[in-house]
Order: C-alpha cells, then structure tokens, then sequence
C-alpha cells in the first residue's frame, strides 16, 4: 500500500492540530504507522487520500451502522439543510427522535440531546448527583464513558477504591468522589459502596463494555448491581453510546433482565452527525432545568440536521429488525474466521460478538475485566492491526477498542477479510519465526 499522501498530511496537520488529530485513538499511537487520512466512504469501504480501499470495520467509531453515503440518511440531512442549519430553538423533529427512543426503551420516559457522548454522561451524572443529592459515583477501570473530569479516574495505589486523576489538569478534589471497581467483580463493587463515607449517586458502566476491546458484563454480575444499587438508593446507569442500537435494537437492554435508572446514548443515534442523549423516568428527568433545578444546556445540542441524520437511522433500524440477525451472523463468521486463521499457525487468540459488535485478543484465555485485558498481547495486535491494513482491511487502531459490521459488510467482504486474515497469521508467524 503506497501511503504517501497521508504521510505528507499528517505531517501538515501535526503543525496545527494537538498530534494531528482531533481524537488521540485517530493517531495509530497503538498500532504504530502513519494515520489514514481518508478522502471518502462508499458503503462498507473507506478510501485514503493514497486512493487505497478498505473495507470498513471502525465505521467512524459505531455510528455508520447502514455503512458510509447511505442514502437515505444522505436525504435527510440534504432536506433538513435547505431549510437552515441551526436555529437555537425547539423544531419538531427533536420531538420526532425523542418519540422513536422512547417508544424503543420502557425506562426512558423522557430523553434529552446533546452533542456529544461525553456531554451525554457528564450530564446524565450530574442529573444522578442532583436526583440524589450525593457526590460519590462509582466505575469500573476499563469502561469509558467520555473525557469529562469525574471520569477521567485511574485505580488509586494499593488497592486503594478511590480514584486518582488519570489526566492532568483533572483535580484530585474531584476525582476523589469517583470510585472504582473491577468489571465482573461484585466484590470490587460492594467495597465501594462500603467505602463511601457520603452515599453513591450512582453506578455507572458499560453493560457491554467496548473500549477495553469487547468485554460483556455476564448477566449475573448485572443482577447483582442492580440489587447492590437498589439497596443503596444508588441510581444504575447504563452507558449504551456503543452498545445502544449495536448490540440489538434496544442496545445491551435488549440482551439482558436488568434494566437501569438513566441510559446514555449517542453514535447510531446521530446516523454519523454529532449527537449523544440520555433519558430517565419522566420523575427523573423532571430534575432537569427547566423544570428542576439540575442545569444542563448546549447550543447545538438537538441541532435538526443531526437530528434529520439520526431520525433516518433510527427508522430505518425499527424497519428492518431483522438486519440484527444478519449483522450478527456476519460478525460470528467473521470472528470464526479469525479464530481459525490464528489456530492454523498456532496463535492465541479469543473472539467476542454481541449483535454487530465483535472483538479480538491475542490472548490464550477469555478475558472478563481490565486487568486480564491489558495482558493481551498488544504487538501481536499491531503487527495484525498493519498487515491486515496492508491487505486493504481496517481494523479499530488499538486491542481496546471494538469491530462493528454494517449493513453494507457483505458476506463477500466478510470472506475477503478471513482470507487476508490467514495472510497475516502467517505472516506474523514466520516472522516470529525469524525473530
Ligand atoms: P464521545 O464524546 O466520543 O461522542 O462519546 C464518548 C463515549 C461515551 N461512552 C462510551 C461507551 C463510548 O464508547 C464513548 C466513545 N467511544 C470512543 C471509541 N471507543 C470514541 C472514539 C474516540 O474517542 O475518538
């Protein structure tokens, strides 16, 4: 692959952008290698600025579940422009979203949009610190929910719960309300409840956590957060940005009993534009400004072009249901794929799928938290992560972080992409070899 082009315009973009980028994950830190600066998308494949094609696994990170130009969604946000770009004021088309994501969740009574999925849980835990009138939330290491500052929190020394910043200019002060426990570990989760001295607003996780690469909550360990939560007086918040609309229709709550106080969504709720939300019971989000007295605003936030896109994904989603099973069943070919592609030179490798999200580690065993997860064997993932890219298929730029298959991932690309899969394998073995 010449990638020449991109080269030439990381260099130029790294003179003006913070490390040429407007995401840091974008800078193939990772992986290693030159970012892709991409010229167009077209369906399943995304083209470089070098004119070479992918096949598109990253799908801007989730959003682009109907692929890249679809053009229905193309038609919505071509019509909504002809009548103006924002306007500062209610349109009835946010009411039109509101309703779609109301009629799909029974917990959400109301919904809220914002711009950003980081600005939807920062909001939603403000709203949950207000609801409550407590200071202290909990998480998990591994979950991520946004760069704001509450989140922004690594384990404390020792086996400390309390978190400590892990970003400077994130104020101990702050992040000494956030505690952190371990994914799948109820133990992990009971201790903090039992180490905060002023009560938990609230609980905040991933019911299907996708950036420490794929990891599912197991059904159990939901269970018995929610009861732990219940008999706090803890509100449980499922952070669906990813899992919303991927995992199913209805995100991880269409695969688990356990339903939450407050859902986080964005990503396919904004159809590739910027929108995030959350929503709660009509007694919850009454909390909100400006019935309540929680504040919470943006500028752009129910911004009609981006609703137009996201209206159009959503409906096409409720019209076709069936497109989860089939989104499914290609990622499980796809995973299949890759596991005998790395058992055919004897390389570890474990695989998850849930609806049209899967991932991979180079790891012998099953991971289940954070901690397991960083054993993975990351160079091995960057040399797969590079060859495959060489081969014409982009994969997500980190072990931590998730594949989506789209309506437009045909089974023919599914087959290409294991084809080149046993490439690589191979590769990276007879280098190994030579190593
Ligand atoms: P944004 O602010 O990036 O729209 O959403 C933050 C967020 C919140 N919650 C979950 C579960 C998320 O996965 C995300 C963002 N996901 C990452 C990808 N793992 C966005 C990619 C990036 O940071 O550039």
């Amino acid at each position: 692959m010449n990638y020449s082009n991109s080269i030439e315009a990381f260099e130029k973009a790294y003179q003006v952008i913070p490390g040429g980028v407007d995401s840091p994950v974008r800078a193939f830190k990772s992986v290693g290698g030159t970012p892709l600066f991409i010229d167009r998308g077209e369906g399943g494949y995304l083209y470089d600025i070098d004119g070479n094609r992918y096949i598109d696994y990253v799908q801007s990170w989730g959003p682009l579940i109907f692929g890249h130009c679809d053009k229905d969604i193309q038609d919505a946000v071509m019509g909504a422009v002809q009548n103006g770009l924002s306007f500062g004021a209610p349109t009835t088309i946010e009411t039109n979203l509101a309703q779609e994501i109301v009629s799909l969740f029974d917990v959400i009574d109301k919904v809220r949009f914002v711009s950003s999925g980081t600005e939807a849980v920062m909001s939603a835990l403000r709203l949950a610190r207000g609801y409550t009138g407590r200071d202290d939330i909990i998480k998990f290491t591994g979950c991520y929910h946004g760069h704001s500052d509450s989140l922004l929190v690594q384990a404390g020394s020792g086996a400390a719960t309390f978190g400590n910043p892990s970003s400077p200019g994130v104020p101990k002060d702050l992040t000494k309300h956030t505690l952190l426990a371990t994914y799948n570990d109820i133990a992990s989760v009971r201790r903090c409840f039992e180490e905060s001295a002023d009560g938990v607003a609230c609980v905040i996780i991933e019911p299907i956590a996708g950036n420490m690469g794929l990891v599912p909550a197991s059904e159990e360990f939901l269970k018995m957060v929610r009861q732990l939560c219940d008999e706090h007086g803890a509100l449980l918040i499922f952070d669906e940005v990813m899992s919303g609309f991927r995992a199913s229709l209805t995100g991880a709550q269409g695969l688990t009993m356990v339903k939450p106080d407050i859902v986080t969504l964005g990503k396919v709720i904004g159809g590739g534009m910027p929108v995030g939300a959350f929503g709660a019971t009509a007694e919850i989000m009454g909390y909100l400004s400006p019935e309540g007295p929680v504040y919470q605003a943006g500028t752009l936030s129910g911004n009609p072009v981006a609703m137009a896109a996201g209206l159009a994904s959503l409906r096409k989603l409720k019209s076709h249901p069936a497109l989860y099973v089939t989104l499914g069943n290609r990622a499980k070919r796809l995973m299949k794929g890759f596991k005998d592609a790395a058992d055919s030179v004897g390389i570890p490798l474990v695989t998850e799928v849930r609806g049209s999200m899967f991932g991979l580690f180079f790891s012998p065993d099953k991971i289940t938290n954070f901690e397991e997860a960083l054993k993975n064997d990351t160079a091995k993932f960057a040399k797969f992560h590079k060859g495959m890219l060489d081969h014409g298929i982009c994969l997500a730029c980190s072990s931590f972080e998730t594949g989506f298959i789209s309506s437009e991932t045909s089974d023919e690309m599914i087959e290409e992409t294991i084809r080149v899969a046993y490439l690589v394998m191979q590769e990276i073995k007879g280098n190994q070899v030579e190593e």
